[in-house]
């Protein structure tokens, strides 16, 4: 009912506010015997986290995992896995002068209106501290994926406001603190986020993921399609307006001998589908974009309302993020990650039996 669970074979329950003691996940369904440790949480996390350059929060969390159930010797025993980790860093005193108002464009207003009570000290569960929780999940989930059935999954920046990739390189996106394709632009990119901070402003950023290596076969129609789990997962991230599978809202412009993709032996010729037809895999790259909106929490004033029903100019001080695009990259993995596993224990739960089909287009 309440919906801070998701899945339906890999399930993930997460909880905790973004200044209360910690935050944690409780991961139901896992197959037992994959190898994990706290270690292997390090780099995604570290990933995701603020504080690692001038460009997002200035919030410096330790983000240590502590695996409190369903590991036995360093393997996964088939048991919930439950983690947990401590918030260390929160500064609620940031908080005071917006606690009776409702920052324009923030979940604040829609929270209070819901629960008619809220935790506004960093935003409490609404805010993208949460995700740490996700990208934690995800760990398990890609570690599974690429040992059970070689998936890759990877994302990058796509847009940064109006800023474009001039080129594309998978091997510049972990090069750079933007997840950026592009080596050459990414001067630019710290200059143009310099003058935003100093501006007091925010802005939007487009994020892409591509998973390869899934089979043909992952998804349930009708209502349990691919595409529609993977809309509904990255939808349900901090500050996304709109997801697009493949060309997503491109494809409106485009003619059907365009936009099929066409079928040889040795391969299909394009990926304008985005990996999934009729809500299942074909087996090419699973492909989806994101658009994150620019922060609402910002310098510059903007007219609002207090609990007391009066019109009042709000700031938002503190350490924010001028564009959540930039940490996103690391969650639309997860989300990413997390659904195809999940489909995975569902396509073989029901279909396991049906094995490989001929013909296969590698
Ligand atoms: C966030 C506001 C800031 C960010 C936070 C997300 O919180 P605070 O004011 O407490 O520093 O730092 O991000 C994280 C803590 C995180 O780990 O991602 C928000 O409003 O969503």
């Amino acid at each position: 009912m309440s919906s801070n669970s998701f899945g339906k074979l890999f399930t993930v329950t997460t909880f905790g506010e973004s200044h209360g003691p910690a935050i944690g996940c409780v991961i139901d369904g896992c197959p037992p015997g994959l190898a994990i440790g706290p270690e292997e949480f390090r780099h995604d996390l570290d990933r995701r986290a603020t504080g690692k350059t001038r460009h997002t929060s200035q919030r410096r969390e330790a983000d240590e995992v502590e695996i409190l159930s369903g590991v036995y010797e360093g393997k996964t025993t088939g048991t919930p896995i439950a983690l947990l980790i401590r918030n260390t860093d929160q500064r609620s005193k940031d908080y005071g002068d917006i606690a009776d108002t409702f920052r324009p464009g923030h979940a604040d207003y829609t929270y209070w209106h819901k629960y008619g009570i809220r935790d506004p000290r960093g935003g409490g569960r609404s805010s993208a501290r949460e995700t740490t929780m996700r990208v934690a999940a995800a760990v398990v989930a890609k570690k599974w994926l690429a040992e059970r059935h070689d998936v890759r999954v990877r994302g990058y920046l796509a847009q940064l406001g109006e800023i474009a990739p001039a080129a594309f390189d998978w091997d510049a996106v972990e090069q750079n603190p933007f997840f950026w394709p592009c080596a050459e632009q990414v001067p630019a990119l710290e200059k143009a986020m310099d003058a935003l901070r100093k501006s007091g402003d925010s802005v939007g950023a487009r994020v892409s993921v591509v998973a390869e290596g899934v089979p043909p076969g992952w998804g349930e129609p009708i209502y349990g399609k691919l595409d529609g789990d993977l809309a509904s997962a990255l939808m349900s991230i901090n500050a996304v307006k709109g997801v697009e599978i493949g060309d997503g809202f491109a494809a409106v412009a485009q003619h059907g001998s365009e936009h099929r993709d066409e079928m040889r032996l040795d391969g299909f010729t394009s990926n304008h589908a985005g990996g999934i037809l009729g809500g299942i895999s074909t087996g090419q790259a699973v492909v989806a974009s994101i658009a994150l909106k620019p922060t609402s929490s910002i310098l510059i004033p903007g007219h609002s309302v207090n609990l007391a029903g009066e019109p009042v100019e709000v700031v938002t001080k503190g350490r924010h993020d001028p564009c959540v695009g930039i940490r996103a990259t690391p969650i639309a993995e997860a989300m990413m990650a997390l659904v195809l596993m999940d489909h995975a224990l569902r396509h073989r739960a029901q279909c396991g039996d049906v094995g490989a089909v001929a013909p296969r287009i590698p």
